[in-house]
């Protein structure tokens, strides 16, 4: 059936520059979709997604969570990496192996050897939620990129300049997609944009996205 379609759906291309030092790797996560699920289970058990609280009093409306050495956290008195989960005062999970090895091997893929992220930031929408266009700037090593792996519902990226006011480009990104990001575009405005509803076969009515950082 495939052979009918394909001359009238053309396919992505399997890897697109973004920017100079941005790449998306379509696809990248797939082959190891089960045992990244199974691992994200085990940490949620273990540091609950929540809404963090940003310095202005907002609620965030996408729920984080963190594994490895150092989390990312926001409340009144503003953003930073802790090693420490203040919901439960315990370190953050363990970075699964699977986790690891799927940054690093995106990371070489892209172009940059030697990754060693200590941080991972996760992201779970609900349809509506969203991501206002920032920057990540709060890690110490912006000569590190950032992997960024998308699972579940597709979510559309926009993904601008140095500048908040610079013109955006929108990128689908679809389940097991990774955008490995660094260089030039390290410190580029980004978001995503209200999440459309729709049911995915493995995570249902969610996106979950990982973003490794070196944040020290
Ligand atoms: C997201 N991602 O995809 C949000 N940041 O849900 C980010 O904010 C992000 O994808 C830095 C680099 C890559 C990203
Ligand atoms: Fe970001």
């Amino acid at each position: 059936m495939q052979d009918l379609f394909s001359n009238l759906i053309p396919a992505l291309p399997e890897q697109e520059t973004l920017a100079e030092g941005a790449v998306l790797l379509r696809g990248e996560a797939l082959s190891h979709e089960r045992d990244l699920l199974s691992a994200l289970a085990q940490i949620t058990a273990r540091a609950a997604f929540r809404n963090m609280v940003t310095p202005g009093g907002f609620t965030m409306s996408v729920a984080m969570t963190n594994c490895g050495p150092l989390g990312w956290v926001s409340d009144r008195s503003g953003y930073r990496y802790s090693p420490v989960d203040p919901l439960t005062g315990e370190n953050w999970p363990t970075m699964p192996e699977c986790f690891l090895k799927l940054a690093q091997d995106a990371a070489a893929k892209a172009g940059y050897q030697n990754f060693t992220p200590d941080a991972c930031l996760i992201n779970r929408y609900e349809p509506k939620n969203k991501l206002s266009l920032h920057q990540d700037k709060d890690e110490k090593s912006p000569e590190h990129p950032i992997v960024s792996v998308s699972l579940g519902l597709p979510a559309t990226f926009q993904f601008g300049g140095l500048k908040r006011t610079d013109p955006v480009l929108k990128y689908a990104l679809q389940h097991g997609d990774v955008v490995v990001w660094g260089g030039p575009s390290r410190l580029y405005y980004h978001g995503i944009t209200p999440l459309k509803d729709g049911e995915h076969p493995l995570l249902g009515r969610t996106r979950i996205n990982l973003t490794f950082r070196k944040a020290a």
